[in-house]
């Protein structure tokens, strides 16, 4: 008997311990999997470029994919000593009055309806500007804002299928233009919205504010372009059709469904070209009631968020973050009640397209759909903000059987931790998605990472969508607060690692150490500089309170990775110098001194040597004997 016990009870014991063990060895095996799926080898790169917006840092990041390495910070809306961004005279020019910015959308520049790797654009929702990055350096080149009628810049940047226009939408609306004063609470006939076009030189990529429309007081949210049939339009969701100024959280979800905008913009084109436009701020403004065939309404599932053209450009999904379902729109039903007038009534005189007419479905995908991407092969996939999940579901056509009942379309879920916002698939946008990789970009991590106090950052995580199932894969974290992001497949852009020497044709580059020194005109005082491993040349500056100092200074190295940088100590200034670049920067001097100046980015065995002096005399003091002369010595 006993001995019966004993042995029963030393299989049971036993079949425990393998159980245990196997599921150990799988979950060992898994992460070893997980692990390699994402593993890049030291000097091995990425596949891909993930450009994510900074949120309010105003920045955007980059990092690679798989390996979701962090890799370079772009800055963008605000200064960033690490680059000098936001010192020197260009980048202070570029960023004008403003010190922040609110980055939301990166949108790659396209060329039928791909990615051509020349330009990223994004957004400012705070001071209404759209900032242009070039690609070959990866730098920002233009800002173009505060734009005219344009308050809350948050429905943007939405490039075109060959990057013809930037589309924006307002989130606020205020009343037009701006600077005219009204009560808030003749919001809904004092206060407006309004859709701009930003056109891009194809050629150079400057942006001016092409055209704009005037639209009712709502709060326009995310949006998108067309592509194929719907080629030529654009749409955004909206909340508050409910026209509250006040408790929006309350008074902005009153009804069932809200108003999307369809917009079709080549009308807009043309509407200006025919002379409907009146100019307001500069800029021709266009009264959709005035111009028909510019602007349609349809209804869809309550306070929606994302608004998703897929890559055939046939169909479009709205996420209903109270409602928890996607609403799929039909483009070609669309046109179809466009043509036959299948309205249902209008809004200000906007026609509404009949619900019904134009709806192909609403897929129960889960709680709190926000945003959609798609991997190209028929499948969606949706972020779903309370559920803290992604959903994958399946694309139209459906059958019969899957039409009666669309919770049959959808295929998978994953859990992301925790609450996501925006989500990517590489090339979603595009009309050939990469599919691959899903990146989920979360609002809070709650701690899954080391400790750092109460500030914490946010999670975004790898996610594996080649396979029927979704598979996480790998998890890191951002500096708050990434939104959207795009994907680049990384052999698309060859980026310079120098700017070459005869491309430099800034007036004031000097290559020569005797080409370098300082002038004086009244109280200017110019200087031209050198910064070559490990020194300045001039070392010394002579200039007096009451001067305004401008100092060129030429990075003359041509090799990859050979950085200098120039902080003047006390005077609230760095800025860095790449190699074969020349910036400028200009300080107003007002206390007498002598300020060292160095190199502040580590360049040699003797970058700690790369220093000079700023000699500021009392005002009105004689010129020191070196003032205009070459600094002598060193190791030239
Ligand atoms: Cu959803 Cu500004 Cu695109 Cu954030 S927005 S999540
Ligand atoms: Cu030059 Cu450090």
């Amino acid at each position: 008997m006993k001995s019966i016990y004993l042995i029963a009870a030393a299989s049971l014991a036993a079949v425990a311990f393998v159980g245990c063990d196997q599921k150990a060895s799988t979950a060992k095996n898994e992460r070893a999997q997980n692990a390699e799926a994402s593993y890049v080898a030291p000097g091995e790169k990425d596949e891909y470029y993930l450009f994510y917006s900074g949120g309010h840092s105003g920045q955007v990041f980059v990092a690679g994919i798989p390996s979701m390495r962090h890799i370079s910070t772009i800055p963008v809306f605000a200064p960033y000593p690490g680059a000098g961004y936001g010192f020197d005279v260009e980048s202070k020019k570029l960023l004008g009055d403003y010190t922040w910015g609110d980055v939301h959308h990166p949108g790659l520049s396209q060329t039928g309806s791909e990615y051509d790797g020349r330009w990223l654009f994004v957004n400012d929702n705070a001071n209404n500007r759209v900032a242009r990055i070039d690609l070959r350096d990866f730098k920002t080149k233009e800002i173009l804002g505060p734009i005219p009628n344009s308050m809350g810049n948050h429905g943007s940047s939405f490039v075109t299928e060959n990057t013809e226009y930037i589309l924006v939408a307002t989130r606020f609306s205020v009343p037009l233009p701006k600077g005219r004063v009204a009560d808030p609470n003749d919001y809904a006939t004092q206060f407006n919205g309004m859709v701009s076009g930003i056109k891009v030189d194809p050629a150079s990529g400057k942006m001016s504010v092409g055209w704009q429309i005037l639209t009712p007081p709502f709060d326009w949210d995310l949006g998108s372009t067309g592509k194929g049939p719907s080629s030529g339009w654009a749409f955004w969701t909206s909340y508050n059709t409910e026209m509250a100024h006040t408790q929006l959280e309350a008074n902005a979800s009153q009804k069932d469904r809200d108003l999307a905008a369809v917009v079709n913009w080549r009308a807009a084109e043309k509407a200006v070209a025919d002379g409907l436009a009146t100019m307001m701020d500069g800029v021709p403004v266009i009264d959709p009631v005035k111009a028909p065939g510019v602007l349609y309404f349809v209804g869809i599932a309550k306070s929606p968020h994302g608004m998703d053209v897929d890559p055939t450009g046939k169909w479009i999904v709205a996420g209903g973050k109270l409602q928890p379902t996607t609403t799929v729109l039909n483009f070609e039903k669309i046109q179809n009640a466009i043509t036959q007038k299948d309205f249902d009534g209008d809004f200000k005189g906007i026609p509404i397209l009949k619900h019904e007419s134009v709806v192909e479905g609403e897929v129960p995908v889960g709680l709190g759909p926000l945003h959609t991407q798609y991997d190209g092969l028929g499948n969606a996939y949706t972020s779903l903000f309370i559920d803290s999940q992604v959903a994958k579901w399946k694309m139209p056509p459906w059958s019969e059987d899957e039409r009666k009942d669309l919770s049959k379309v959808v295929l998978d879920k994953i859990p992301v931790h925790y609450s996501i916002g925006h989500l990517v698939v590489a090339g979603s946008d595009t009309k050939k998605p990469y599919g691959k990789w899903l990146v989920a970009m979360n609002k809070l991590s709650k701690g899954r990472h080391l400790n750092v106090g109460p500030s914490q950052p946010e999670d975004s995580q790898l996610i594996d969508i080649a396979g029927a199932k979704m598979k996480m894969i790998a998890e890191a974290f951002a500096e708050p607060e990434p939104h959207f992001a795009q994907i680049l497949k990384a052999d698309k852009i060859t980026p310079i690692e120098v700017y070459p020497k005869e491309e430099n044709k800034n007036p004031n580059a000097i290559w020569e150490a005797s080409q370098a020194g300082q002038t004086r005109n009244g109280t200017e005082v110019v200087a031209k500089m050198i910064a070559i491993r490990s020194r300045f040349v001039p070392d010394r500056l002579d200039a007096q309170v009451g001067d305004t100092l401008t100092v060129h200074v030429t990075n003359t190295e041509q090799s990859t990775d050979m950085i200098h940088g120039l902080g003047l100590v006390e005077n609230n200034l760095n800025i860095t110098i790449d190699p074969g670049e020349t910036r400028t920067f200009q300080v107003k001097l007002t206390k007498p001194g002598v300020f060292p100046f160095y190199c502040t980015n580590f360049c040699s065995a003797l970058h700690q040597e790369m220093q000079g002096y700023l000699v500021v005399q009392e005002a009105g003091a004689a010129p020191p004997p070196t003032a205009s002369t070459t600094s002598t010595g060193g190791n030239n």
